[in-house]
């Protein structure tokens, strides 16, 4: 019999040819070779994910609620977890939360919504590269803006909004991915002004907002618009990062009438969130001296890892080689000299077994090929050692210097 599958190429749609492998989702196949260690993935320590706590909580739920845990359920999702997310947002009711399967889908989401082909989406140079990945099937273009250590700068953005109107511009002021940027508390309300004046909305990500080392927890973009009357911005946030990626559970919060339109997308999507997972993510977030515990277990877990991380790249690096020492979050960005190619590199850093994420596919105009992304959130101190001296033997022998040890 014939082979029919080569037929179904000539019809994909003219799309598809912007829906490509993730790198990220790529490298995360070499983590499971024995003796390699890899800062790829932004895998978070498994070992903190609570699986007594979600055993306990899942019998209460059988328990509570039977089958209805398992049946089909209303896409704008759980009522209880929306009615508490809305509660610790300023101004916001259960009515402009939409949980979503990993704020993954709520990028997707919002790309169906607000993306015609040809929109115009600016974005930090580098961004969020899944961010790239959901919104490239909509087909807008970026408006990249260049940042400084503390995020978008604010004149290069003014000039950007200036020439031309955007759909919305994509910001992660905390802890960015990839490059673990803290945009500080004067910058945010510059930026929240600056899009109300250019009438230009804001689709912040703030996935590892929970995530500081230092105690101080800064205010959204989204609090900081409510305050000047609000309605400019839409927010996203997860419990990947807090809880457990595998659950998929994450919201989006935002001016009624664009979460009735998400709504609307999501019952084209997947009609609803597993409800259990929901209704778990409720039962753990209302034990609020369990879930403030558990924040508080990961923000040291990730502070240690990252303070090793820092030890062993001031000890294997070379002195051109330099990095943002990040405050919260899973990553480290290393920028090298312009003659260092990253994609060069992670072909060294294979030979060495030690994998991480080239910088340049987190750059929406191809720029950054000499940056790359660290994650340290899951790696052991020896691994951290380990890999980051492999790296460094990597990163000397392809800038033409003796490595050191
Ligand atoms: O909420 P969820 O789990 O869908 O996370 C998506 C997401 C959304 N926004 C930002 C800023 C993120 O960093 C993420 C998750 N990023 C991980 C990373 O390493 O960049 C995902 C890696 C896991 C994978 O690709 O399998």
């Amino acid at each position: 019999m014939e082979n029919l599958t080569a037929h179904f190429e000539p019809r994909f749609a003219a799309r598809t040819k912007r829906i490509q492998a993730s790198t990220i989702r790529e490298m995360l196949k070499l983590t499971t070779q024995p003796g390699f260690v890899s800062f790829a993935g932004g895998l978070p320590a498994a070992e903190l994910f609570p699986l007594e706590r979600i055993g306990q909580a899942t019998q209460h739920i059988l328990q509570e609620h039977g089958a209805q845990a398992f049946q089909y359920s209303t896409t704008e999702g759980y009522l209880p977890l929306r009615e508490w997310i809305a509660s610790r947002m300023p101004g916001v009711t259960p009515d402009q939360v939409q949980i979503v399967s990993g704020s993954q889908q709520g990028l997707d989401l919002v790309g169906r919504v607000l993306l015609d082909p040809g929109s115009r989406v600016l974005v930090e140079a580098p961004t969020y590269l899944g961010a790239l990945s959901a919104f490239n099937p909509y087909e807008p273009e970026y408006v990249s803006v260049s940042m400084d250590d503390e995020g978008l700068e604010l004149e290069a953005l003014e000039a950007a909004l200036k020439a031309h109107p955007v759909r919305f511009m994509y910001v992660l002021p905390t802890f960015q991915n990839p490059s673990g940027r803290l945009m500080r508390s004067e910058r945010r309300k510059a930026l929240v002004e600056l899009a109300r004046k250019y009438r230009t909305p804001i689709l912040e990500d703030d996935a590892y907002a929970e995530l500081y080392f230092d105690g101080r927890p800064l205010p959204t973009l989204f609090a900081l618009d409510q305050e000047q009357g609000g309605g400019n911005v839409v927010y996203l946030s997860t419990t990947s990062k807090t809880l457990a990626p595998g659950l998929r559970v994450a919201w989006v919060v935002g001016p009624k009438p664009v979460i009735q339109k998400i709504t609307f997308a999501k019952q084209g999507a997947d009609l609803h969130s597993p409800t259990l997972n929901q209704m778990l993510v409720y039962e753990l977030l209302k034990d609020h001296e369990w879930y403030q515990a558990q924040l508080e277990r990961i923000r040291q877990t990730y502070q240690t890892r990252r303070s090793w991380m820092l030890l062993a790249l001031q000890k294997y690096m070379p002195g051109d080689m330099g990095w943002i020492v990040p405050e919260g979050g899973m990553f480290f960005w290393l920028t090298g000299p312009a003659r260092l190619d990253s994609l060069e590199l992670l072909k060294e850093a294979l030979e060495e077994r030690v994998a991480f994420v080239p910088g340049q596919p987190f750059f929406a105009d191809g720029s950054g090929k000499n940056t790359l992304r660290l994650s340290y959130s899951s790696a052991s101190r020896e691994q951290i050692e380990e890999g980051i001296k492999r790296l460094g033997r990597a990163v000397h022998r392809m800038l033409g210097q003796a490595p050191i040890a």
